[in-house]
């Protein structure tokens, strides 16, 4: 690889951090059951630490994503026990993940209940969420809705659009001014028949109508399987609308599986458009990268890391498409050379210059090898068998 490239490869992970999921280190399964793990996490402690390693070992990953009810068990009192965790094991919590689909209350919605005071309810958590995300100083607040229908005429389609709007528009009001909300898609479960924010149009006119501070977060695995998800990105980018992501790969529907295990080209081309408007509008895409995994038969930790590697890795190969080129030719429509100038970048391996990058930062080379030396995972699984031999029954 020449200096140039390396070159390159360098600036790319400079700038490219990663934020991890709590919920990807506890036990989780699938609608038929959960199979734990001797060494997952139960506790937001716990999760802290396993958060902790993966950014030890990557340098990447300041920050945790956290949902509320299952890692503030006391709503905002907890933030003092979350700021102890944060210092303890060196991240910092990240975005703030309401949670108003599973209590009982909410069988037919939150935002688009048609029980005034359950869509109230629901406004109450979300304004809570806010002010622990204010006392934790956690930029975004992450909103998914599980909100639906499962049987045709059996919900106001036109109706429920409303209460989402005027709900969306008092959670906007209730933000400081740092403060942005992410409103997250997808096209079905756990409702099969109609969910109300079901595309990127739907989360696009809902946060427009919320007010400035409210964008579009895209999860790759809430689409249909022949989506063309780059193209999405390119138009919230052009929209000034793409306020994040939720990484994972699929192969069937919202598969939650590692990034990049199914389809390492989406990710790379998603990454293209990305670096392809910075570097034409010399704007800064001021995008919250998060990963939203379920590992429910993989190693935990090691699968983050995995994907933190992944990760690096697309987002790096991607900085090397040559877009002066590509520019050129996509004006001269010579089709053949543009496609290579995407083929070549992800041909390209990244590897031994990510390594050189790590081994710059005092990281090590491989953050895999070294997990499996340091003994973490012997020890942790020694503490916490017991504990996880029980049944949990919380999705995490
Ligand atoms: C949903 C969605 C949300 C996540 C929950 C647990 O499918 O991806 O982002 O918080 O799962
Ligand atoms: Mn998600
Ligand atoms: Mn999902």
């Amino acid at each position: 690889m020449d200096s140039n490239t390396s070159d390159k490869v360098y600036a790319a992970l400079e700038k490219f951090r990663i934020e991890l999921p709590s919920w990807g280190f506890a036990n989780t399964g699938t609608r038929f059951g959960k199979f734990t793990q001797p060494a997952a996490a139960t506790t937001t402690e716990e999760k802290f630490s396993d958060a902790g390693q993966v950014h030890l070992l990557t340098g990447v990953c300041p920050t945790v994503a956290l949902h509320v009810l299952w890692d503030c068990p006391s709503g905002a009192q907890s933030t003092d026990d979350i700021r102890k965790f944060s210092e303890k094991y060196g991240v910092a919590p990240g975005s703030i993940n309401p949670n108003i689909f599973q209590d009982q209350e909410y069988k037919y919605g939150s935002f688009g209940n048609p029980e005034t005071s359950v869509r109230e309810r629901a406004l109450t958590h979300t304004h809570d969420s806010i002010e622990i995300a204010r006392r934790l100083r956690s930029r975004d607040i992450s909103l998914w809705f599980a909100d639906g229908s499962n049987y045709p005429g059996t919900a106001n389609i036109r109706q429920r659009k409303e209460w989402f709007q005027e709900t969306l528009k008092k959670t906007h009001d209730a933000l400081s001014p740092e403060q942005r909300m992410l409103v997250e898609y997808k096209p079905f479960e756990p409702d099969f028949y109609h969910t109300d924010i079901a595309d990127w149009g739907m989360a696009l006119l809902l946060a427009r109508a919320a007010g400035p501070q409210a964008k579009v977060l895209v999860d790759t695995g809430h689409h249909y399987a022949a989506q063309n998800i780059e193209q999405i990105v390119a138009w919230l980018l052009s929209e000034e609308m793409l306020g994040g992501f939720h990484f994972n790969d699929r192969r069937y529907a919202d598969d939650d599986l590692t990034l990049g295990s199914i389809d390492p080209y989406q990710v790379f081309r998603i990454f293209h458009e990305i670096h392809f408007f910075e570097w034409e509008t010399e704007k800064l895409a001021d995008i919250a990268y998060m990963v939203d995994q379920s590992h429910n038969l993989k190693g935990k930790i090691e699968a983050m890391i995995q994907t933190v590697e992944i990760a690096q890795q697309l987002f790096a190969k991607a900085a090397l498409v040559n877009r002066k080129k590509l520019v050129a030719a996509q004006k001269s429509c010579d089709l053949v050379l543009a496609e290579s100038l995407l083929q070549d970048a992800f041909a390209t391996d990244v590897r031994p210059a990510i390594q050189d990058w790590r081994n710059s930062k005092g990281l090590p080379k491989d953050p895999r090898e070294a997990f499996r030396q340091s003994g973490y995972l012997e020890r942790i699984t020694k503490e916490r068998a017991a504990k996880n031999s029980r049944n949990v029954s919380s999705y995490a």
